[in-house]
């Protein structure tokens, strides 16, 4: 008699853990669709700009590491719209993307700082 009351509770047992494993399966795919963020925000490194040279379409930025391995330096960028130049000022903090086109770093998206 003990034995068969044994035997029922480990048949309980093993019904009652897939429902468990059911229930934490769908925890996990609620945690997967937050790992979707945004990559145009977070890839903008801050910089502040040093020189502007209107005529040659540059401008000198002393720039944080960028995302393509580049530490933190003072550079030359050229812009890919030649009118930031006048939206830019020295000493001014932008945030920006610098993508290489035709050998020369170049700045393909930049924000104003306040
Ligand atoms: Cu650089």
């Amino acid at each position: 008699m003990k034995a068969t009351a044994a035997i029922a509770f480990v048949i309980a047992a093993g019904i009652s853990l897939p429902v468990l494993a059911a229930s934490d399966q769908g925890g996990h795919a609620g945690h997967g669709a937050m790992s979707e963020t945004p990559k145009a925000t977070s890839a903008l490194t801050e910089g502040m700009v040093k020189k502007i040279d209107k005529s040659a379409g540059k401008v000198t930025v002393s720039h944080g590491p960028l995302p393509n391995g580049m530490p933190a330096m003072t550079m030359v960028f050229k812009v890919k719209d030649m009118a930031w130049l006048d939206q830019m000022r020295d000493g001014g903090k932008i945030r920006f993307a610098a993508d290489q086109i035709n050998g020369a770093m170049t700045i393909v998206r930049f924000v104003l700082e306040q």
